[in-house]
């Protein structure tokens, strides 16, 4: 009879190669040993540690997927979710901060930019020396970023840029921000520009009393007339497409890491009602427990098997845009309902900040909310399966 893991049922670690292993293990270590001990005080606090960035440079955990000339690691889509999954393991901030440098900022540098920019930005992006930021959403357009205000225009030798960025992540200390913006001289096309620390009109005002998503640091961007020359423009892609091949990737590595914080709740909840006693025997050994842990390991198993699936098509080619809304807004509801459950396990000491649901719990309310909402992707895949578009 083989044995039940309550941990890994399904044997996943035997259907990952030995170099991913490898990577997934780097990245558990780094994640346990040095994120772990910090993201309480620094959820409390309000604070990302901008160390942090460096650190994870150091361990190749930045831009896993670029290209090793250009500082990369050359890895594939597995390996990138497997480190989201670790980092998100610790707290969904941490892997905000990570998914937007690696697939908001270093990939649309290397799919779109001309070969001066990826010698310029990504090596020292992959090291964390530079941060990177990405602005898409404004105060007025969330999910219908085609409705942008954000405005280029073409003066001698470069362009000017007039608008602003709500909710972005990184922001406040980024070197360098991916905005996008309507171009006149494009017949008012989406265009990506690379907007540079120290560029007049251009400033980054930190978003306070965030109640979600505190150990990452996230602001606006405010571009007053900001000039920027002709080389800033990414040469390579125009239109929606632009941003959206973007959020493909950094969606997908979502679909992993919520099954992190995911499988962090369902171990602080088997722990706690293993030791917890009520009415004379451990919580664990009641129906209504069990009934809870068994729904967990089991929406676990399967996002986790889908998280799989969908890294070896997108590593083919073959992985379809609607397939990753699928994959993002099942793993990311699964976690939440998850966080949810295990908050509640926990009775009141699931409250305080000495156990990690809660705060899972409330990161999640935003990765439910950023990077299309829940809604938003099953209106996509609404769209895909009917043919019919159903956003207005
Ligand atoms: P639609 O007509 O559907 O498409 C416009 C053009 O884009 C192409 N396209 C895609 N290309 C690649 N990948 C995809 N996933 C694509 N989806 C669409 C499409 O083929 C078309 O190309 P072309 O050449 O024909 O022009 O555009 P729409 O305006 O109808 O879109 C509707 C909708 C709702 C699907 C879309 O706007 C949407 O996804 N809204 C959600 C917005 C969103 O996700 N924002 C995220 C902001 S970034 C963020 O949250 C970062 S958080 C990071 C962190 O901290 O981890
Ligand atoms: P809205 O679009 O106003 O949506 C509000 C509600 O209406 C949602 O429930 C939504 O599902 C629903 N809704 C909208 N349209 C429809 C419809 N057609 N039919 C039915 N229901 C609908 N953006 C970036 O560009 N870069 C970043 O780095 C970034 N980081 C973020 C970090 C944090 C902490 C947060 C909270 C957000 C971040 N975002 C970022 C923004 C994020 O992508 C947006 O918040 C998200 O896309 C939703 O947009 P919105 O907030 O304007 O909500």
């Amino acid at each position: 009879r083989a044995m039940f893991d309550w941990v890994d049922p399904f044997d996943i670690d035997s259907q990952l190669t030995e170099d991913e292993r490898m990577v997934r293990d780097t990245a558990h270590d780094y994640a346990q040993e040095r994120l772990q001990p910090r993201v309480t005080s620094a959820y409390m606090e309000e604070h990302f540690d901008r160390a942090i960035m460096e650190e994870m440079g150091a361990l190749g955990l930045l831009g896993p997927t670029i290209p090793e000339e250009f500082g990369g690691a050359g890895l594939g889509y597995v390996a990138y979710g497997l480190v989201a999954r670790e980092v998100e393991r610790v707290d969904s901030g941490y892997r905000s901060a990570m998914s937007v440098q690696s697939s908001l900022v270093m990939h649309p540098i290397n799919a779109y930019g001309s070969p001066e920019q990826k010698t310029k930005f990504l090596p020292k992006l992959a090291t964390g020396e530079w941060v990177g930021c990405f602005g898409l959403t404004e105060p007025d357009a969330g999910s219908d970023p085609a409705g942008m205000r954000t405005r280029a225009e073409k003066i001698d030798g470069g362009y000017r840029l007039s608008g602003a960025k709500m909710w972005i992540t990184n922001s406040p200390i980024a070197d360098v921000a991916v905005v996008w913006a309507k171009s006149a001289a494009h017949d008012n096309g989406i265009r990506g520009f690379l907007v540079e620390r120290g560029m007049k009109g251009f400033s980054t005002p930190k978003i306070e009393n965030k109640l979600s998503l505190r150990a990452s640091i996230t602001g606006e961007i405010v571009l007053d007339g900001v000039e920027l020359p002709e080389e800033n423009l990414l040469p390579a892609v125009s239109g929606l497409k632009g941003p959206f091949g973007c959020l493909n990737r950094a969606r997908y590595g979502i679909g992993w890491g919520t099954m992190g914080a995911a499988e962090a709740c369902y171990a602080a909840a088997r722990n706690y009602t293993l030791d917890r006693q009520q009415f004379g025997k451990p919580l664990a050994a009641m129906q209504l427990v069990q009934k809870k842990l068994s729904d967990m390991a089991t929406e676990i198993a399967l996002g986790l098997q889908l998280a799989l699936r969908a890294g070896r098509l997108f590593d083919e080619g073959r992985l379809p845009p609607e397939a990753i809304s699928m994959l993002k807004r099942n793993n990311c509801g699964k976690a939440l309902e998850i966080a949810r459950n295990a908050r509640d396990m926990h009775g009141g000491n699931g409250i305080s900040a000495e156990f990690p649901v809660m705060r899972h719990m409330v990161n999640l309310e935003t990765v439910n909310t950023y990077e299309g909402t829940h809604d938003i992707h099953a209106l996509i895949l609404g769209r895909a399966i009917t043919g019919h578009q159903a956003f207005y």
